[in-house]
């Protein structure tokens, strides 16, 4: 199978972290969502990463429908979403709470990088970081044991942490957020977060 999609997308990268923690062999394709968006296009219509490619060509797309597969495959002994009970719904708020803060961090990322300086929103930006770190100050509040097993929800948020780590540090100070500091000092030196740590953000620049 084919992973589509370079790691500095926190949701290739939680669908990478995924299958290596699960020890699924996969290769890489590297193409840019944005350099190549029109090759990208042809593997998904909406041009966005990440894709899976499976063995037999079916393209599947999203990061939670790829890695809803990928638990289908393995089975409920191994599936990284908790089967049932409090365990699922504590992993599935978190990741709503990850996925959320990453889609308002993009999108001020999007907003202050990719956009040229006199069309940029400010109003907007402040909404966006206003929604995303609500997010990250209640993910800051989850019990999060170090013993526990790596589910999807502490992968996410992993990959969140990343992602605000590479794009916009300042965001993130160790001091006000001492139990994700901790988390993700603990999840980065994993080997699955080590092998698909991206040290270069690679979207155009607006000016
Ligand atoms: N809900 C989607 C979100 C995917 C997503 O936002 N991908 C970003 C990269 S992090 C992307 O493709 N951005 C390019 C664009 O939307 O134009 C998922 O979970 O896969």
């Amino acid at each position: 199978m084919i992973l589509v999609g370079q790691y500095d997308s926190p949701y290739v990268r939680r669908v990478a972290v995924a299958l290596l923690t699960l020890g699924i062999a996969y290769e890489h394709d590297t193409r840019s969502v944005f350099g190549e968006f029109d090759s990208m296009r042809k593997t998904n219509p909406l041009g966005r990463i990440p894709s899976l490619v499976l063995n037999d060509g079916e393209v599947l797309i999203d990061s939670a429908a790829i890695l809803d597969h990928i638990d289908e495959t393995v089975g409920p002994e191994r599936a990284l979403l908790p089967r049932a009970g409090r365990a699922r719904r504590q992993a599935l708020k978190r990741i709503a709470l990850a996925t959320g803060a990453i889609d308002k961090i993009g999108s001020y990322n999007y907003e202050r990088l990719i956009r040229p300086p006199a069309l940029r929103w400010q109003s907007w930006m402040d909404r966006c970081l206003t929604q995303a770190l609500g997010a990250v100050a209640a993910l800051e509040t989850e019990p999060w044991a170090e013993a526990a097993p790596l589910d999807m929800g502490a992968i996410t948020v992993g990959c969140m942490l990343d992602y605000m780590h590479l794009t916009a540090p300042d965001l993130l100070p160790g001091a006000r957020y001492p139990v994700l500091d901790a988390l993700w000092r603990r999840l980065s030196a994993r080997p699955e977060f080590r092998q698909t740590a991206s040290q270069t953000y690679n979207v155009p620049r607006g000016g």
